[in-house]
C-alpha cells in the first residue's frame, strides 16, 4: 500500500511535465514548423555481430504515414545532420560526423549524402559520398537498404525512410496522469499497450563506424549526441526557392531520449535545443531540471542518476564499447543497453519512468516492444510500413 501511495504521489506530481511526452518527436514549438530538423530519436550501440563496431544513428520527421513515404521522403538539402562524439570523458565533443544532402530532384532517384568525420576545430577530414535509398508510396514491399561502406575507412552509410523505432503510448500516459488530477488514479489506465509510433514511418540516417574511429583519451566509453543546423540566414531566391546562408545555428539536439520533452519548461524548450553539453555541464538547465523532476516528486538519490546520465556530463549517451552486446534485433542480452548507449529494443520510457518514480513503476506503459521486428544486420531499423494490398485489416497503428 505504501508503494501505491508513492507512486500516486509521484504521478499526482506528473501532470506539469509529461502532457507532451515522446522521445524527442515535435518537443519545442520551433520544431513543430521545421519537421526537416525536427530530431526524434539518437541511438548507439555495437553491432552484435561485430563488437568492434559502432551504430549511430538517429532520426527526423516523425509520423510519416506509408502513404506519402515517397513526398515525404527528402532530407533537406539546407539541413546539417551533426553527430557529436565525446572521447575524453568531459562534456565537450571531440569529434563530429556531417551528413548533408544534395537537393532531391525526383522522387525516383536517391538523393546523395556527403558524409565527413572531423576532428574538433579542424578542417577537412574523410569525405565520401553515398545515395539514399529511395521510398516507394506505391509498392506493398518495403525498399531493400541500400548500405554504402568506403573502403578507406570501413564506414557504412544507411539513410532513407524506416519504420519509426519508438514506442510508447502517449494518450494512456496523458489519462493515467488526468486520472491523477481528477482525484481518482487509475493505474489501469496504462494497461492500453497501444503504440502511438506503431505503423509510422521516419527519416533515418544510421552508419557502421570501426570503434578504434571514435574512441580517445577516456578510453572505452563515448558520448554520442545528435544535433540538427541550419544556416543562420534564409533567404528566398528571385523565383521564390528558400536557401540558407551564414554560419550553422543549431535547430534541435539530443542525447539521452526524454530530456527536453519531459524535464525542460516549455518557455525554455526553444533554448535547450540551441545550448550546447557544455552548456548543460556548466549547469545553464540543472535548475529547471531539478525542478521538473522534484515536482515530480522525484528524490535525490533518483536525480542524481538521472543527472549523471543527462547533465553532469552533458545531454549525451554515454555507451562503454567494451561493454559485450549481442543476440537479436541490434542486440537484447542484459546491462548492455539503455543507459549504456541505446539499443532499438530498449525499452527507454520504462527505465525512465522508473527512475523519475524513485522505483516505483515497474511496469511501464505496457507497450514493451517496437510493433514491428527490427533488422539484425546493418541498418537493423525495421523495413519502413508501406500502403497494405486489399484484404490486409491491420495496418498496425494504434491510435
Ligand atoms: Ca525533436
Ligand atoms: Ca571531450
Ligand atoms: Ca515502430
Ligand atoms: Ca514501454
Amino acid at each position: 500500500m505504501k508503494r501505491y501511495w508513492q507512486l500516486i504521489a509521484a504521478g499526482t506530481l506528473a501532470v506539469a511535465g509529461f502532457l507532451a511526452w515522446a522521445a524527442d518527436h515535435l518537443e519545442a514549438p520551433l520544431v513543430e514548423s521545421d519537421q526537416a530538423a525536427d530530431i526524434a530519436d539518437v541511438y548507439a550501440f555495437l553491432d552484435p555481430n561485430d563488437n568492434s563496431r559502432v551504430i549511430l544513428a538517429f532520426d527526423v520527421h516523425g509520423f510519416i504515414v506509408p502513404g506519402e513515404n515517397g513526398n515525404l521522403s527528402g532530407f533537406d538539402h539546407d539541413v546539417l545532420y551533426q553527430f557529436n562524439i565525446e572521447n575524453t570523458g568531459d562534456a565537450a565533443p571531440d569529434k563530429f560526423i556531417y551528413v548533408t544532402f544534395d537537393e532531391q530532384t525526383s522522387r525516383s532517384q536517391p538523393q546523395t549524402a556527403h558524409i565527413t568525420i572531423a576532428e574538433k576545430k579542424k578542417a577537412g577530414g574523410i569525405v565520401f559520398t553515398a545515395p539514399t535509398t529511395v521510398s516507394s508510396a506505391t509498392s506493398p514491399t518495403s525498399p531493400t537498404p541500400v548500405v554504402t561502406t568506403d573502403a578507406a575507412t570501413g564506414i557504412s552509410f544507411f539513410a532513407g525512410v524506416t519504420d519509426d523505432p519508438f514506442f510508447f503510448d502517449i494518450p494512456a500516459f496523458n489519462r493515467f496522469v488526468g486520472s491523477v488530477l481528477g482525484g481518482a488514479p487509475n493505474l489501469n489506465l496504462l494497461s492500453r499497450g497501444r503504440d502511438t509510433f506503431a505503423g509510422y514511418n521516419i527519416q533515418m540516417i544510421a552508419l557502421s563506424v570501426p570503434a578504434s574511429l571514435l574512441k580517445g583519451s577516456a578510453g572505452n566509453v563515448i558520448g554520442v549526441s545528435a544535433t540538427t543546423l541550419r544556416g543562420r540566414n534564409t533567404h528566398r531566391s528571385p523565383e521564390g526557392d528558400p536557401f540558407d546562408s551564414g554560419d550553422f545555428v543549431a535547430i534541435d539536439r539530443m542525447g539521452v531520449p526524454a530530456v527536453n520533452t519531459a524535464l525542460i519548461p516549455f518557455s525554455r524548450k526553444n533554448e535547450y535545443n540551441r545550448a550546447t553539453t557544455q552548456d548543460d555541464a556548466a549547469g545553464k538547465f540543472a535548475g529547471s531540471i531539478v525542478g521538473t523532476l522534484t515536482a515530480l516528486g522525484t528524490d535525490a538519490t533518483h536525480i542524481g542518476i538521472l543527472a549523471n546520465v543527462a547533465v553532469t556530463k552533458g545531454d549525451m549517451l554515454r555507451l562503454d564499447t567494451s561493454l559485450a552486446n549481442s543476440g537479436a534485433q541490434g542486440g537484447n542480452n542484459a546491462g548492455a543497453g539503455f543507459p549504456n548507449g541505446r539499443r532499438p529494443t530498449d525499452d527507454v520510457i520504462d527505465t525512465i519512468l522508473f527512475l523519475v518514480t524513485n522505483g516505483g513503476l515497474t511496469t511501464g506503459d505496457h507497450v514493451n516492444a517496437n510493433d514491428v521486428l527490427f533488422r539484425d544486420v546493418f541498418p537493423f531499423f525495421a523495413a519502413s510500413h508501406q500502403p497494405l494490398d486489399s484484404g490486409v485489416i491491420d495496418d498496425n497503428t494504434r491510435n
